[in-house]
């Protein structure tokens, strides 16, 4: 069953940003105009009803978007790396997994349409001009990309279907879930064909939802005989039944209360949810005979309500079929009411800007401004060395350092970068 997936997700980095000089190299007088690199793409989640399964990432299992290019002469800012789009289907949870086991919930798309940037593209760094001052007036140095986010994510689709299509074995779920919607789920003359659920898009007029054909249930699926349990619990998902009833069968009556004892004694609200009864295979003479027969002895109420004749062979019925489901899924969808609730996307938790703690006698310092510039500029070369310190002093960094007893010459880490103290 299809329900889970893991991917990776890497935002693009950010374009490098260059040294250049208008005219001849190193000859102040023609000025540095290295651009700046272009940002890279962030990668966005997206719930879309259009997409109803998780199928498709499981031979894309890295996703990435475009990075931002190197900055150019002449000021020119390297072209920024397209942002990519991920579409999920609604009621997908997300789940951050880099750090292994210990998986966050990031993001609960629930809503069509609801949008969370997973990932956010690196900032291209700055080209050599913008490193100009009036005492440097010709920076030989410029900064590089930051590098995009990554992430490892496990999506998980909770909401599997909005219309759950059960009955016995071989009454023809899958047959109507065929004439349905796009989806071809395996039909055959034998009882078991479906082993899994399927989903499919029904369209109906301008709307639409997911319907999921599951495998037959059996006598004793609640006490798990047949897998019955594992299809239960997909079938909780749901919000409405459709409940096929085959009218070429002995005795329909008993098939439908069958079906609903076990709903009933698997309990988790099951027997609660809203029901409509299709009759199906009514193309066959012997199941219109049957229906025939229950009518005049008065036994047709005993299949419960509400009831439509269909046959899912010739799709006689089923779109009226359909549009009754969707019907049906409004009113349950506003019987829920707000008491659904949605937190569309969980705020990062703010960050303080900076950190400093000693470890080992190496003050490190963390905070994402400082740890960005102290990783994007090349640290072997004096003038962007300076640069960083002279950032760091702006930052309050340079004050905190010294305060928590830093000297010159020691030893300070920031983010990946290391270094010796200048005061
Ligand atoms: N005559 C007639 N036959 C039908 C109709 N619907 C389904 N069938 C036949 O009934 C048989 C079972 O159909 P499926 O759609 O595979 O039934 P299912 O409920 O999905 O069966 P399982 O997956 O095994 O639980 C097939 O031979 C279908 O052709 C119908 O409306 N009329
Ligand atoms: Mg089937």
């Amino acid at each position: 069953m299809i329900d889970s997936v893991e991917i990776a997700v890497a935002a693009g980095d950010g374009g490098d940003g260059i040294v250049s000089f208008r005219h001849k190299k190193f000859v102040p007088r023609g000025g540095p105009d290295g651009g700046d690199g272009g940002n890279g793409g962030d990668i966005v989640l997206i719930a879309d009803r259009q997409v109803s399964t998780l199928s498709r990432f499981h031979d894309r299992r890295l996703q990435e978007a475009e990075s931002g290019q190197r900055g150019e002469p002449f000021r020119r800012t390297g072209k920024s790396g397209q942002l990519l789009e991920i579409r999920l289907p609604p009621g997908c949870e997300v789940l951050d997994v880099t750090n292994g086991s210990a998986a966050e919930l990031v993001a609960d798309l629930t809503e069509d349409g609801a949008r969370v940037v997973i990932v956010r593209g690196g900032r291209g760094g700055r080209g050599n001009r913008r490193f100009a001052t009036s005492t440097r007036q010709a920076p030989k140095f410029a900064q590089h990309g930051v590098l995009g986010e990554r992430r490892r994510l496990r999506i998980e689709l909770k909401l599997l279907a909005d219309i759950g299509l059960i009955g016995l074995p071989n009454t023809g779920k899958s047959t109507l879930l065929r004439a349905w919607s796009a989806a071809t789920p395996k039909v055959a003359s034998y009882p078991f064909t479906t082993l899994e659920p399927e989903l499919g898009v029904v369209r109906v007029d301008y709307d639409s939802f997911v319907a999921a054909d599951m495998p037959g249930l059996i006598e004793g699926a609640s006490r798990g005989v047949g897998l019955g349990h594992e299809f239960l619990q997909h079938i909780e998902r749901t919000r409405v039944l459709v409940h096929i009833v085959d009218m070429t069968s002995e005795d329909p009556v008993a098939d439908r209360a069958l079906i609903n004892a076990e709903l009933e004694a698997f309990g988790h609200g099951l027997a609660e949810k809203p029901q409509i009864i299709a009759l199906n295979k009514l193309d066959d003479a012997d199941a219109g005979a049957r229906l025939e027969l229950l009518e005049e002895s008065g036994a047709l109420d005993a299949l419960g309500e509400p009831r439509m004749v269909i046959s899912a062979l010739t799709r006689d019925g089923t779109d009226g079929l359909a549009r009754r489901a969707l019907q049906t899924l409004r009113d349950a969808i506003e019987e829920e009411g707000r008491s659904a609730s949605s937190p569309v996307l969980r705020p990062e938790p703010r960050r303080r800007r900076f950190t400093i703690e000693h470890v080992d006698g190496v003050a490190v310092v963390e905070g994402r401004s400082a740890v960005r510039w102290a990783e994007t500029l090349d640290l072997e070369n004096n003038e962007a060395r300076y640069e960083l310190f002279d950032r760091l002093r702006r930052m309050g960094v340079k004050r905190a350092l010294e305060r928590s007893g830093v000297k010159p010459g020691d030893p300070v880490r920031i983010g990946a970068a290391e270094l010796r103290w200048e005061g």
